[in-house]
């Protein structure tokens, strides 16, 4: 028998009860052996409105698939990192699953606009196009607008069940003004989101961080761009856990790999042209150009003047002996936001949330290995870092 397996994309912002209740109604009506769900990274129509940052989506969309074993989630289209167009979605899923038959969910708002989607006439070919109402009329309306769409060729399937009217912007209200959102999503969703602060931040977003984010979309390619927002929620997290400044802590997180794709030699040119020379190590290890480099940058050209920042972002790399709070909230940042998945991330991240000291030693001591695995020199900031919190003395 060839596999069943449905499509189910979205914004996910965030993943509700209404999600996970369509999904699972959908797969036991049509004894689907799998339902893919997959956050979409910009959907075509929403482009400029203020979504969470897609590893986000991702993660709760993970976390609340969990405990069904018929809900898998996809990062497809979020690596894709381009519009998310269905009927290439659907395409990659025919070469990965060639023998099996592909249906696609949508809710009642998406299933009537079916008909306008960019090249619908492949989706129609490829996938069973199936519809949830939200209740008895909305199913009347759906069952219309699906025997026009039979009328094109499409295959169709209108549920019997209902599911309830939810949408994610309800959610999003719900969240900013503080009410109780337990009947809407899943526990570990609303845990996720509460530590992340997601949704809840005054959206008066201060002029000039939109205007640093404006700055490194433009400097960065869209993974470390995704990178940075990760490392600036991861930082601004921390700095809440441990007592230091947020705001500053996500300025720092923002900003802390600026110029690491600005070719060498432009990053060479900054540190010249600001009169910074760079040390016997620094100077044969181009990797570390970039938070020395970075943090001129942002002194001399944003004219960011907060020595907290600018530090955070100098010793982002290395360390160094007699670290403040805000580098280390950096640091570690860096070391465990969410879209980082080195081997040992998972005991990192563990670390960072119960025991700050022991989570820099680790990071350091897996620097150190690492760099020395590979026959790189280690900074002496790096080492000095590490021995002062080994508590060795002997330099
Ligand atoms: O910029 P990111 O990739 O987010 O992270 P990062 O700023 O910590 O940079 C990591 C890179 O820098 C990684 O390739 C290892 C390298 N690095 C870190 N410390 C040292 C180092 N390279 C040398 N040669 N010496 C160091 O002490
Ligand atoms: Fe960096
Ligand atoms: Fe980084």
């Amino acid at each position: 028998m060839p596999e069943r397996i449905a499509l189910f994309g979205g914004t996910f912002d965030p993943i509700h009860n209404g999600h996970i209740d369509l999904a699972r109604r959908f797969a036991r009506l049509l004894s689907l052996d799998r339902v893919i769900l997959m956050p979409t990274f910009v959907p075509p129509h929403k482009l400029r409105c203020e979504m969470a940052p897609a590893i986000d989506r991702l993660a709760m969309c993970r976390l609340a698939c969990a405990p069904y074993a018929e809900l898998e989630v996809s990062d497809l289209e979020i690596n894709r990192r381009g519009a998310s167009f269905t009927v290439l979605t659907l395409e990659q899923l025919h070469r990965q699953y060639p023998d099996s038959e592909l249906f696609l969910l949508t809710g009642a708002d998406m299933f009537l606009t079916l008909g306008t989607w960019y090249r619908f006439a492949d989706i129609a070919r490829m996938a069973t196009l199936c519809a949830a109402p939200r209740d008895t009329a909305d199913a009347a309306v759906l069952r219309t607008y699906a025997r026009d769409l039979e009328a094109q060729g499409a295959r169709c399937e209108v549920a019997e069940f209902t599911v309830p009217a939810w949408s994610s912007t309800d959610v999003r209200e719900r969240l900013r003004r503080g009410e109780d959102v337990r009947d809407r999503i899943p526990q570990a969703v609303a845990e996720y989101i509460a530590a992340h602060d997601l949704y809840t931040q005054n959206k008066q977003y201060r002029d000039v961080e939109e205007q640093y984010i404006d700055i490194i979309r433009g400097r960065l390619t869209p993974r470390r761009f995704e990178h940075s927002l990760a490392v600036a929620r991861q930082a601004e997290y921390l700095a809440k856990k441990y007592g230091s400044d947020p705001d500053k802590a996500r300025v720092a997180g923002l900003l802390h790999d600026i110029l690491k794709d600005t070719d060498g030699d432009s990053q060479l040119q900054i540190l010249k042209d600001f009169a910074i020379l760079l040390d016997a190590v620094e100077q044969q290890a181009p990797k570390l150009w970039h938070a020395r480099a970075g943090a001129v940058f942002l002194e001399h050209i944003l004219g960011i003047t907060d020595r907290e920042i600018l530090d955070a972002v100098r010793y982002h790399t290395t360390g160094r002996a007699g670290m403040t709070l805000p580098e280390i909230v950096l640091y570690l940042a860096d070391f465990t936001s969410a879209d980082r998945d080195y081997p040992d991330v998972d005991v990192m991240r563990k670390l960072t949330e119960e025991d700050i000291d022991a989570a820099m030693r680790y990071a350091l001591a897996y620097t150190i290995e690492d760099l020395e695995a590979q026959g790189r020199p280690v900074h002496p900031d790096t080492l000095a870092c590490y021995r002062e919190r080994v508590g060795d003395t002997n330099g």
